[in-house]
């Protein structure tokens, strides 16, 4: 992995340079606990390789994005979460996006309101 293209806390994390509670590792991708949980389950995400966003995703990048999805799927599942779940990414400034490492929110275990904030 080109750690100076990963350089962000979830490069970190990745790295294992900082520690996370992670629930799910492959060669693809990783999940773990965010650390400010808004809900009971609040768990990330991410792939290895450091993509800016979704909006920079690119199409050869479409069987990793697919393989987040059935990730997010089996996660769900192992943290019990058979009544509905909310699956989020924020995009840049205005979707208020802090980490500039593609991740996805998976949170669970309470009513989720809609629309969100
Ligand atoms: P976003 O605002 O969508 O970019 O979400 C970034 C999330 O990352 C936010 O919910 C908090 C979480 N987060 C930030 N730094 C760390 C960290 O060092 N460890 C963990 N586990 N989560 C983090």
């Amino acid at each position: 992995m080109d750690n100076a293209a990963n350089d962000t806390i979830f490069g970190k994390i990745i790295r294992k340079e900082i520690p996370a509670d992670i629930v799910y590792e492959d060669d693809q991708c990783l999940a773990f606990r965010d650390i400010n949980p808004q809900a009971p389950v609040h768990l990330l995400v991410i792939p290895k390789v450091r993509i800016e966003s979704l909006e920079t995703a690119t199409s050869e990048q479409g069987a990793l994005l697919g393989h987040l999805m059935i990730v997010i799927q089996k996660v769900a599942a192992e943290a019990g979460l058979k009544n509905g779940y909310r699956v989020v990414t924020n995009i840049g400034a205005e979707g208020g996006q802090t980490v500039p490492h593609l991740h996805f929110h998976l949170l669970g275990g309470r009513n989720l309101s809609w629309p969100p904030g």
